[in-house]
């Protein structure tokens, strides 16, 4: 079955930032192979109407997820800094809404929701169903898939667009398969 998206929709592009892609300070494998794909639904999005947000991973220097704070996390994605920069090749049209995320030094936020502006932003523009994908599946895709379902948006995961961490093996299956039981539906460009 095809997915019809229109200005109801939007697609939110999880944290393609450089610490996240490959010789970045938290390298998610294949982190970068999923940008064209992105970029792609990119141009959907926006020829169908639909909303463009972007969100950014965006620490103060002394968060407490990195491991010389008790963290667990490598230092990564700190405000200002060429880590926390978008990946060069991801398209970033003038007319997306940017979203920074985990900026506050005592709290972990893996969801793209959680102290933001991001909800109220969604409804004021009337937005109905949401397209989730980036970085990473096991973490902010996930919480941010999770969070969407319990708001009652209508949420799909874009499975060829996302990838995950994997701190252990197969944690990016069981995060697709948690989302998929809490209401998801996993779907691929070729379905929109
Ligand atoms: C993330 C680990 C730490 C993510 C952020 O964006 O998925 N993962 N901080
Ligand atoms: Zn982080």
């Amino acid at each position: 079955m095809s997915v019809s998206i229109n200005e109801k929709s939007a697609l939110i592009i999880t944290d393609i930032q450089n610490d996240f892609c490959p010789g970045g300070a938290l390298a998610v494998p294949g982190g970068d192979d999923i940008i064209p794909i992105l970029n792609a639904y990119e141009e959907k999005i926006l020829a169908a109407g639909g909303v463009l947000v972007f969100t950014r991973d965006w620490h103060p220097a002394n968060h407490s997820s990195f491991k010389e704070n008790g963290g667990i996390w490598p230092v990564h994605c700190v405000q200002n800094t060429t880590g926390a920069a978008f990946h060069p090749d991801l398209k970033f049209p003038t007319t997306a809404v940017l979203v920074s995320k985990a900026s506050n030094p005592e709290k972990e936020a893996y969801s793209s929701f959680e102290g933001t502006d991001l909800k109220i932003y969604l409804h004021r523009l009337g937005v109905e169903n949401l397209l989730v994908g980036g970085l990473a599946t096991d973490y902010c895709v996930k919480n941010t898939v999770l969070a969407g379902l319990q708001l009652g948006f209508t949420v799909y995961f874009l499975e060829d667009a996302s990838r995950g961490v994997n701190v252990e093996p197969g944690d990016s299956q069981k995060a697709i398969e948690e989302m998929k039981a809490a209401g998801v539906r996993a779907i691929s460009l070729n379905e929109i």
